[in-house]
């Protein structure tokens, strides 16, 4: 009420209502004494919790404002729930976006350069400067439906001179076989671009004097300026023998039988070459006289794709080229003989070690490279019906696996060591081999839990054995354990390996000091293998099928030969 309202009202007024208060007041004070004890403190307790209530609430606001409802609690990286991509479709989604990021970052910061170095941002050219990263990921943009890049990528592509080569440099050949040639001929087979095929016979073309030695042999590499190889003495079985599945590809698309016939005349004289035990292959060659000369036995570095392209070719052939069959089983029965240990401390181990040139001597040490091998058997025992290797490429691919899974980062090093055993040195599945007895500390704790032991280069390089391996096993098997450990093993990879414009290899990969492992190096296989094969083992199994395809080694996939042509 306001003040001029109070003097306007006169006493007389305010007398009846002076009243009226005063006898309420004197009847509540009555009706409290009427009250019995127990009443009344019943009736302080209701107004007190009621005006304490009040006031919590008043603090809780002031000291604590409510703005809606808890949010969701978003896990760290570190939490093991954070594992959102539950469906096939959702993982295959997730590997994407890994190509995605992979792609924009080596698009902006390396375009048409041969490798992005993705922790400085800058790029190199270290394989030629043809721009291998964009060759090689090409059929990788196809399959992941990628178009706008893919066709950024191939009109990049129909403006590359690979006639000339940059001052002093000399090629791999091998390297850009598998790479580059194998990339666009299998991008020409997804688009049907015919500046692609162009390209791919360009490069098949500027390799072919490779070949140009007493034996056919090729020589490691190519002088393409000058077009002459350069001379060399010997070359390994991996580099002289797995070039015959792309050549013969150029030769079917291209209608010209020379480079087919010409990488087919290396098989014939390997296949003739004398060795120390029936299907295994010193790693060296001596190219003047197509002899094995030494080098270990090996299905790792320098022996590895051999033998993977003996069992390919065959599936190429639709099953005609009975050489391949004959050779590829040679192999794998004396690998099965002969090289094939089991850890001494985990019994579910098994690996493929190697042996030395007289196949004498087993050296216990398994490859991440090696790791192709479970797929290669799987793809064997489908194609041959071998069930045992099948059975074996199961226990391999669990050793695969675990090279990963028992590392603090979950990610496999270049390679294990096993020991065959802590008295005498002789593996229990290899008591007729003499072996090498070599002087090892005594086991730790963790050895004897992992079951193997780290060498010096414990690096993962973003390889993709394991995964190209799990993705063909889940395919002939249909068990969704090799889907699971896929998906973990990409975990891993975005975890460790992820900079914010790629993905880099890691120094040491039982250190969690992440970014600071990085090297700065993302090789060409990683987009054109690693995120392929994890991208099809979450993909219908029709996709590229195995009945349709043939995956150079470098992942790039081939049609298989067609009818008129086998
Ligand atoms: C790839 O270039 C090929 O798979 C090759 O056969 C050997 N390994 C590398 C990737 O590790």
């Amino acid at each position: 009420m306001s003040s001029e309202a109070t003097v306007r009202l006169g006493l007389a007024d305010e007398l009846p209502l002076l009243e009226k208060r005063q006898s309420l007041k004197s009847r509540l004070r009555a009706r409290w004494y009427k009250t019995d004890r127990l009443g009344r403190a019943i009736f302080s307790l209701v107004i007190l919790t009621l005006c304490a209530a009040v006031v919590s609430r008043v603090l809780i606001e002031v000291f604590s404002p409510f703005d809606g409802w808890p949010a969701v609690t978003i896990p760290s990286e570190d939490d093991e729930d954070n594992d959102t991509a539950r469906s096939d479709e959702e993982r295959r989604q997730a590997v994407k976006a890994a190509m995605k990021h992979a792609w924009g970052g080596y698009r902006k910061y390396a375009f048409g350069k041969d490798e992005l170095q993705p922790v400085s941002n800058k790029s190199n050219d270290k394989w030629g400067g043809w721009g291998v990263s964009l060759i090689d990921a090409l059929d990788t943009l196809h399959i992941m439906e990628m178009h706008e890049e893919f066709k950024e990528g191939v009109t990049h592509v129909a403006n590359i001179d690979f006639s000339k080569a940059r001052a002093n440099y000399t090629t791999p050949f091998f390297e850009m076989v598998i790479r580059s040639l194998g990339g666009l001929l299998s991008a020409y087979e997804m688009s049907l671009d015919p500046r692609l095929l162009k390209k791919a016979q360009q490069v098949g073309d500027v390799l072919m004097p490779a070949f140009n030695t007493s034996t056919g042999i090729p020589y490691p590499r190519v002088d393409i300026n000058s077009g002459k190889a350069v001379p060399a003495d010997r070359v390994c079985i991996a580099e002289a023998g797995t070039v015959q599945l792309e050549y013969w590809k150029l030769s079917e698309l291209t209608g010209n039988s020379v480079y087919h016939d010409t990488a087919q005349r290396v098989v014939d004289v390997l296949d003739k070459a004398r060795k120390p035990h029936k299907g295994l292959y010193p790693i060296w060659v001596d190219i003047d006289s197509g002899k094995l000369v030494s080098g270990q036995i090996t299905f790792g570095g320098r022996g590895d794709s051999w033998y993977e392209y003996m069992i390919k070719q065959y599936i190429y052939s639709r099953h005609s080229k009975d050489q391949y069959r004959r050779m590829y089983e040679e192999s794998v029965d004396g690998m099965k003989a002969m090289m094939i240990g089991q850890s001494i401390y985990d019994s579910e181990l098994y690996y493929v070690g190697d042996l030395d040139s007289t196949a004498t001597k087993f050296s216990p040490r398994f490859e991440h490279l090696t790791c192709f091998v479970p797929g290669m058997l799987a793809l064997g025992s489908k194609a041959l019906g071998r069930p045992d290797d099948l059975e074996l490429a199961k226990k391999l691919s669990y050793t695969c696996f675990q090279m990963y899974n028992r590392t603090d980062t979950g990610l496999s090093p270049e390679y294990v060591q096993f020991r065959v055993d802590e008295d005498t040195g002789i593996s229990p599945l290899q008591e007729e081999i003499d072996f090498t007895t070599v002087k090892l500390k005594a086991p730790t704790d963790k050895e004897k839990k992992d079951g193997y032991y780290l060498g010096s280069n414990r690096g993962y390089i973003l390889r993709p054995e394991t995964l190209e391996s799990l993705m063909v096993m889940y395919r002939v098997t249909g068990d969704k354990i090799y889907k699971e450990w896929g998906w973990q093993i990409f975990r891993a990879i975005e975890k460790w390996t992820k900079t914010p414009s790629a993905y880099s290899a890691y120094r040491d990969v039982t250190s969690t000091k992440g970014s600071k492992e990085l090297t700065d190096s993302m090789e060409s296989f990683f987009l054109a293998e690693t995120l392929k094969y994890l991208y099809l083992l979450f993909s219908p199994v029709d996709y590229y099928s195995l009945d349709e395809y043939v995956f150079n080694t470098e992942a790039h996939p081939f049609k298989i030969l067609s009818r008129s042509h086998s």
